[in-house]
This record gives C-alpha cells, sequence and structure tokens, in this order.
C-alpha cells in the first residue's frame, strides 16, 4: 500500500543541488515560509552520479544521498529542456550537453547544439520542465511537476538566469527567461510550478 504523503515538520532542509542558478531560485521560494535551508555545497556533500534515465529517478538519486548523508530532509530539482523538433532532447541528458572535455560546463555551445541540431525545422516549440524530490532519510520520497511551454530562440538572448534560459521564450511573453527580471521569470517557469505543487503538499494544511 502506498505510503501517506508527509509534510515537512519545520527544522532544516537540505537543499541538494550545486546549481547556483537552482539554488537562487529555491531560496527565493522557499523564503518568505521561513525555513532554514542549507545547500549541499554548503555541507561539502559530493554531487551523485545521475545514473536515471527520467527526471524522477535524477531527482531521487539527488535528494535521498543527500538525506541519508545529513539525517535531514532534502530537496532536490532535476530539469531540463525538451525540444519538439529534436522529439524532447536534450531533456533528461540537458546538463550533460553543456560538458565540455575539460568537465566544465559551457552554455553557449549547449545552445548552439540546439539551433545546429534543429535546423530546418519549422517547429520551435520547447519546454522546461522540472521535477522536484523531498526524500527523508528513511528513505520516503515524495514528488512534485513542474513545466513551462514556449518557443526556443538562437541566437540566444539575454545575460539573465542562468543555463539554457537565453534560448527560452514562455508562452505569453517576447521576452526569454535570460531577458527577464528573477521576479518575472518566477511567474511562469517550471521549477516555480513544481515549487507550489511542493507548498500545497508538503507545507500547506
Ligand atoms: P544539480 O543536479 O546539482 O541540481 P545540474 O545543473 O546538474 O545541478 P540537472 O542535472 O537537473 O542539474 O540539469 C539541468 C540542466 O537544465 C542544467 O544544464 C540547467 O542549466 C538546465 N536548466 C534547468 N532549469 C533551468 C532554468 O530554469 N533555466 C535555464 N536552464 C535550466
Amino acid at each position: 500500500m502506498a505510503e501517506a504523503p508527509r509534510k515537512l515538520a519545520g527544522g532544516k532542509l537540505v537543499l541538494a543541488s550545486h546549481n547556483a542558478g537552482k539554488l537562487r531560485e529555491l531560496r527565493a521560494l522557499l523564503t518568505p515560509h521561513g525555513i532554514e535551508v542549507v545547500s549541499a555545497g554548503e555541507l561539502g556533500l559530493p554531487e551523485p552520479e545521475e545514473t536515471g534515465t527520467t527526471f524522477e529517478e535524477n531527482a531521487a538519486i539527488k535528494a535521498l544521498a543527500a538525506a541519508t548523508a545529513t539525517s535531514l530532509p532534502a530537496l532536490a530539482d532535476d530539469s531540463g529542456v525538451m525540444i519538439a523538433a529534436l522529439g524532447g532532447a536534450p531533456g533528461v541528458y540537458t546538463a550533460d550537453w553543456a560538458i565540455t572535455a575539460d568537465g566544465s560546463r559551457d552554455y553557449a555551445a549547449a545552445m548552439a547544439r540546439v539551433a545546429e541540431e534543429a535546423e530546418g525545422s519549422p517547429d520551435r516549440r520547447a519546454a522546461f520542465v522540472s521535477v522536484l524530490a523531498l526524500a527523508w532519510p528513511d528513505g520516503h520520497v515524495q514528488f512534485y511537476h513542474g513545466r513551462s511551454d514556449g518557443q526556443w530562440v538562437y541566437p540566444p538572448r539575454g545575460t539573465q538566469g542562468f543555463g539554457y534560459d537565453p534560448l527560452f521564450i514562455p508562452e505569453g511573453d517576447t521576452r526569454t527567461y535570460g531577458e527577464m527580471p528573477p521576479a518575472d521569470k518566477a511567474l511562469t517557469n517550471h521549477r516555480a510550478r513544481a515549487f507550489a505543487q511542493f507548498e500545497a503538499g508538503a507545507l500547506g494544511g
């Protein structure tokens, strides 16, 4: 029988991410709740290998690794951009497309690869997806999902945000996420939408 969903009881929450852009957004979303947060990097936790083939699997790997290492609840995000003309790629492998030979990340090159591989297709549809996993040290995990539909543009536009933000225009706007202040990106983005589910499911009531 499935276990009943749990609420966070207060106390510290580990943010199981090493991505500075994600951490900024998650901290801003958590601030109004007065939850004490500490990041995996601040705790010196290693980055687990993301061996899953779905956003859920990878989010669970990251959240469970942090929760078991710290004996605290942990929240992880696994996310990516899905390009319709590429059959949903890079998807779960979005971060991998930015990895260079020396192991660093080059998002300009990753965005150029999207444009190159999708060149010639009139289909400009794209979507950002975020899966948040909330894990406890005893192995219990809950998931929350968010998605932002839109279009991709090339060349990239704007210097705000992080990662693939300059490539993506959300539905109903003419600016890329890279051209928006963080408060505007927060209105439509995948992570904020997943967070709204997390708020209702793990913090509400
Ligand atoms: P952690 O696993 O440590 O959280 P990561 O960057 O490795 O960090 P993922 O494995 O989930 O995270 O990869 C997500 C990729 O999608 C990564 O390249 C991000 O830059 C990109 N991405 C996710 N959300 C994004 C957003 O809101 N804006 C721009 N790019 C985003």
